[in-house]
C-alpha cells in the first residue's frame, strides 16, 4: 500500500516542493488549497491530474474543514505547512497571523485525536528559526533558548510548544522542524532574496531602475527550498518524534546576497556611504542601482540567524555541504528570474505588435 501524505501549505514555495518529492517516493497526496477569487496554483499546475495528486478546499483558520479533511484522508504523515509566513505582513495582521500559525497546528493536532490517529498518523509542524528571534547564541542550535521578535515569531512559537505537548501528553509523533532560511525561484517576491533575483534581471534587462531595500546588514543562513523539504520527510521517518535545525551552517548579509545576485545579471555591484545613506553602485557606470527605505525596516527585525545543523547531520544523515551552496542558490534563481524577464518582454513586444495590427486592421 502506498502511504498518504497530507500537506497543508501545498500551494506554497515548500509545499509544492514537498508534494513533488513525495509523489516521487510514491506516496499519495493530498493538499490543502484556499478558495481564491484569482489563480495561485502556479507552483503545483504541473501536479494536477495526477492521479496520485488530490487538493481539498479548506482553511487553517476553520477547524470544520481541518477535521473533514483529516477524517476523509485518514493521512499516515500529515506536514503542516501552511502559514501566513513573511514576518513583515505579521506586524500588519497580527491576529490573522495568530489564528492561523499558532492555533491552526492546535486545530491540526485536535483534528487528529478526533478522527482516533493518535497512533498511527505522523505529523511535521513547520517551524522556523525565526523562535531565537533577537538571538541569545551564535550560532543557534536545537538547545539555544528562543527569544522570538515579531508577531509572526510568537505564532509560530505557540505552534513549537503544543506540538511538544501533544507529543508528551498524548504520546503523539509530532515534531517541529526547525528550518532556517531556504530560498529558491520559487519564493514568494516580497521576501528579500526574491526581491533582489528579480529587481537585478529586470535592471540588467532595462525593465527597472532602481531597487528600494531595508536592512542591508541583516545576516541569513540561506539554503535552497528543495533541499530542505527532504528533512522534513526524514524527520517523519527518524525513529522517535524529535525537533531538529535544519540549516547551511553559514551566513551572509543581504548586502552579500545583492552582490552576488547582481554580480550573477552582469552587474559589478559596490556599496557606499552607511545606514540610510548606503547605495549600491553600478561599478562601471556610477549609477545608483539599490538604495534603502525606511518602508523597508521592520519594528523589530531579527539580524543574525546562523544555523547549526549537527544534529540533523548526525541524526538524520542529512550533509548540507552535499546539497546546494549558497553560489549556487542565488545562480539558479537569478538564471531563473533573467528568463522571466526576458519572455515578460517578448510578451510585451508581441501585445505592443498585436495592438498595432488590430488597430489598423492588418489583423482581425
Ligand atoms: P509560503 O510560500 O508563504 O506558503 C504558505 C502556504 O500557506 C501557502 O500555500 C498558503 O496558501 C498557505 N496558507 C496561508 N494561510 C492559510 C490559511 N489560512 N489556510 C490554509 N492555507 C494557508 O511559505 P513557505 O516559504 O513555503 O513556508 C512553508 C512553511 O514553512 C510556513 O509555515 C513558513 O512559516 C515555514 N517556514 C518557512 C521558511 C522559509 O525560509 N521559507 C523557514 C522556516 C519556516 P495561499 O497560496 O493560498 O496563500
Ligand atoms: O526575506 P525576509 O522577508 O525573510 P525573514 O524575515 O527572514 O522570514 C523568512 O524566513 C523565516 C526563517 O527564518 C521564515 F520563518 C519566514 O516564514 C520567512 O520565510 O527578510 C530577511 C531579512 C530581514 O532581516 C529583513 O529585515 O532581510 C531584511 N530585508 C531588508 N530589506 C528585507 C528587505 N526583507 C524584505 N522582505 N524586504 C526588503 O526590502
Amino acid at each position: 500500500m502506498n502511504k498518504t501524505a497530507l500537506i497543508t501549505g501545498v500551494t506554497g514555495q515548500d509545499g509544492s516542493y514537498l508534494a513533488e518529492f513525495l509523489l516521487e517516493k510514491g506516496y499519495d497526496v493530498h493538499g490543502v488549497i484556499r478558495r481564491s477569487s484569482v489563480d495561485y496554483r502556479e507552483r503545483i499546475a504541473h501536479l494536477e491530474g495526477r492521479p496520485q495528486f488530490h487538493l481539498h478546499y479548506g482553511d487553517m483558520g476553520d477547524s470544520m474543514s481541518v477535521l473533514q479533511i483529516i477524517s476523509k484522508v485518514r493521512p499516515d504523515e500529515i506536514y503542516n505547512l501552511a502559514a501566513q509566513s513573511h514576518v513583515q505582513v505579521s506586524f500588519d495582521a497580527p491576529e490573522f497571523t495568530a489564528d492561523v500559525d499558532a492555533v491552526g497546528v492546535l486545530r491540526v493536532l485536535e483534528a487528529v485525536r478526533m478522527c482516533g490517529l493518535t497512533d498511527t498518523c505522523r505529523i511535521y509542524q513547520a517551524s522556523t528559526s525565526e523562535l531565537y528571534g533577537k538571538v541569545e547564541e551564535v550560532p543557534q542550535n536545537e538547545n539555544t533558548p528562543f527569544h522570538p521578535y515579531s508577531p509572526y515569531a510568537v505564532a509560530k512559537l505557540y505552534g513549537f510548544w503544543i506540538v511538544k505537548e501533544y507529543r508528551e501528553a498524548y504520546g503523539m509523533f509530532c515534531c517541529s522542524g526547525i528550518l532556517f532560511n531556504h530560498e529558491s525561484e520559487r519564493r514568494g517576491e516580497t521576501f528579500v532574496t526574491r526581491k533582489i533575483t528579480l529587481a537585478a534581471a529586470r535592471i540588467a534587462q532595462g525593465k527597472q531602475d532602481k531597487l528600494y531595500l531595508g536592512n542591508l546588514s541583516s545576516l541569513r543562513d540561506w539554503g535552497y527550498a528543495k533541499d530542505y523539504v527532504e528533512c522534513m520527510w526524514l524527520i517523519l521517518q527518524h525513529e522517535r518524534p524529535e525537533d531538529f535545525v535544519i540549516a547551511t551552517g553559514e551566513q551572509h548579509s543581504v548586502r552579500e546576497f545583492c552582490y552576488h545576485a547582481f554580480k550573477a545579471a552582469g552587474i559589478e555591484l559596490e556599496f557606499e556611504g552607511e545606514g540610510m545613506e548606503e547605495k549600491g553602485i553600478d561599478k562601471k557606470t556610477g549609477k545608483v542601482l539599490i538604495e534603502v527605505s525606511p518602508d523597508f525596516y521592520r519594528p523589530t527585525d531579527v539580524v543574525n540567524l546562523w544555523g547549526d545543523p549537527t544534529k540533523a547531520k548526525q541524526q538524520l544523515g542529512w550533509d548540507p555541504l552535499a546539497k546546494t551552496s549558497f553560489e549556487e542558490l542565488v545562480h539558479i534563481m537569478v538564471q531563473h528570474d533573467m528568463h522571466k524577464v526576458a519572455v515578460e518582454n517578448v510578451a510585451d513586444t508581441l501585445r505592443v505588435n498585436l495592438a498595432e495590427y488590430l488597430e489598423k486592421g492588418i489583423v482581425k
